[in-house]
């Protein structure tokens, strides 16, 4: 039966897909399609969404493929049966910290679109260079160098803009887009993120990169909520250049809901768009993550995946160079709080894959990281055995591939090596060693609340954890983490399928076009969000005295990854 009343579109431009999804004005999911780029691109020569360039460390994307993947998507949801003409906003996520090129003919290719004929064909021109440099590259340590230098160390860069250099953050990426390729640079008109080339493609002109992703550039002041001129400047190379650059990068509006403006011909005429459907701003993939549901400041996300992501909604700002700090998309005064690690998944994979050599179970992994006492102290007076598994390059902290396994005393806080093999310890090891990172790093995020069952006052730790991705379905992982990170009223799954990044974009346009003034997207959204239907507590939270131990452990942990960094000469 046709749908009645309004609907809206949440779009996901990630790394190997493009997922879009329709929900109506109460959230619920109506239709969603998506289009796999290895699978349906291949002819882009791409490999898992990307092609790479070892020798220099670069990984990079075509924004063609993304074109074609755009009209494939639409067409496949129309196959679906979706009345475009019913929709009355849209607004996407993008992978964050993708940089993207536009020539100067770009906005008037992108008026002047044949409704007969693909994106890809008709903008080949509007791109000043064919590639966009992707979240995974690596190419600038130099540029990051000069970054973390320009205001005097990595920490004040952190202070003022969230985050120290990364060599994915666009502030860097121009930097050597701009010395790599001089007459590109200057042939290039305007700069966007993966999420605001989105957001163009269906404005039909280029639009503002958004407040949230905005702060993953190394280049805005977020106190002042502006451009810094100095760091600009470093990108653009001269004092005298920072206008040119600026205007390349555009004015950013505060407001994450205040639409861009209605949905270009092109989509109106070929696809029967409603012609008053609104642009939302596109926000990054994380930021539109955490928009998946009302996330109240002290609930954290942890995303476990190939590898692992931590979110925080928070209003406290407490930057520092080994994670990132950005604006809210939605919410001023809110912070997004992240955690990017490399590895996740995999370690978790190769440990499991020597406790069940047949491969492929978690049926032992599981039952003999339950068998295993916490820290693997058999009695109270035993040593924490504490590890490292990085079967790759980490970046929190900075360590190369490697494993560090080591005994910790927590009465004299003595730290000694133990024998650096496998064991089947290591199950329960590998996953309290990610959790134990976690908590280090979120600790001065998290406050002392009551117990709702019992009025006791508990120790600082995240109201609720929700789990999400792939291990999200591993019961001895989501008891590990209730074990390690606590939380007042438990872990929860997210039970929303796999698109909780394109959901929290269409429930950013809902909030956009339905909102009341002044109403904020953590009141609408959690006005109208059903938690029994879309979440699912897995694991009851704090465990007192376990929760405390682990608390020691945290110390140790945290001298153990100091020792590593010291030996592989990263520290002094
Ligand atoms: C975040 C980051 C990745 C991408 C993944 O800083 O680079 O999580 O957003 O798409």
């Amino acid at each position: 039966m046709a749908q009645k009343g309004p609907l809206y579109m949440g779009f996901d431009l990630s790394t190997q897909q493009l997922k879009a999804i329709v929900v109506d004005s109460n959230l619920k999911l109506t239709q969603e399609a998506k289009v796999d780029f290895d699978a349906d691109l291949g002819k882009y020569g791409i490999e898992k969404g990307v092609i790479t360039n070892p020798a220099e460390g670069e990984v990079f994307a075509p924004p063609a493929m993304w074109l074609d993947a755009v009209n494939l998507v639409l067409d496949r949801l129309a196959e679906a049966g979706v009345d475009f003409g019913q929709v009355m906003g849209l607004s996407g996520a993008g992978m964050q910290h993708g940089t993207v090129f536009w020539s100067k003919k770009a906005e008037t290719l992108m008026v002047n679109l044949d409704a007969g004929k693909s994106l890809s064909e008709q903008l080949k021109d509007a791109l000043a260079h064919d590639m966009s440099p992707n979240w995974q590259d690596s190419s600038t340590q130099k540029q990051c160098d000069a970054f973390d230098a320009e205001l005097g160390s990595a920490d004040k860069l952190a202070d003022l803009t969230g985050s120290a250099a990364h060599h994915r953050f666009s502030g860097p990426q121009i930097m050597r887009y701009r010395t790599k390729y001089p007459s590109k640079y200057d042939q290039t008109a305007r700069i966007s993120l993966v999420s605001s080339f989105l957001a163009s493609v269906f404005l039909g002109k280029i639009a503002p990169i958004d407040i949230g992703d905005v702060t993953g550039m190394n280049m805005w002041d977020i106190h002042k909520g502006r451009w810094n001129d100095q760091l600009v400047a470093l990108a653009a190379g001269g004092q005298d250049k920072v206008e040119e650059l600026k205007h390349k990068l555009g004015d950013v509006p505060e407001d994450g809901g205040a639409g861009f403006g209605m949905v270009n011909n092109y989509f109106a005429t070929r696809y029967g768009f409603n012609p008053e459907c609104v642009i939302c701003p596109f926000t990054g993939d994380n930021p539109s993550t955490i928009l998946a549901l009302p996330l109240r400041a002290s609930d954290a996300m942890v995303s476990l995946g190939t590898s692992t992501t931590f979110l925080m909604s928070t209003p406290e700002y407490k930057p520092d160079p080994a994670y990132h700090f950005m604006n809210h998309p939605c919410t001023p005064g809110l912070y997004m709080f992240m955690l990017c690690y490399k590895n996740g998944g995999l370690a978790r994979e190769n440990i499991r894959d020597q406790i069940d050599k047949s491969g492929n179970s978690w049926d032992a992994f599981n039952d003999t990281a339950m068998a295993t006492a916490p820290l693997s102290q058999k009695k109270g007076s035993d040593d924490m055995r504490l590890g490292l598994f990085f079967p790759l390059h980490e970046t929190v902290p900075n360590l190369p591939a490697g494993q560090w396994r080591m005994a910790f005393n927590p009465e004299t806080n003595n730290l000694q090596d133990v024998r650096n093999d496998f064991i089947p310890d290591d199950a329960r090891n590998i996953v309290e060693s990610q959790m134990l990172s976690l908590r280090l790093r979120s600790q001065k995020l998290v406050h002392s609340e009551k117990d709702p069952a019992t009025g006791q006052q508990l120790p600082p730790q995240p109201r609720r954890v929700y789990l999400v991705g792939g291990g999200s379905a591993n019961p001895a992982i989501a008891n590990i983490c209730a074990e390690v990170l606590g939380s007042v009223e438990g872990i929860y799954k997210l039970d929303i399928g796999g698109n909780a990044c394109a959901l929290g974009a269409a429930y950013k346009a809902v909030w956009g076009c339905e909102r009341k003034q002044g109403q904020t997207f953590e009141d609408l959204i959690g006005s109208r969000w059903d938690e029994s239907k879309f979440v699912q507590k897995i694991a009851d939270g704090y465990r007192k005295g376990t929760f405390e131990k682990y608390g020691e452990a945290v110390r140790g942990f945290d001298l153990m990854e100091k020792e590593a960094l010291k030996r592989e000469g990263r520290i002094t």
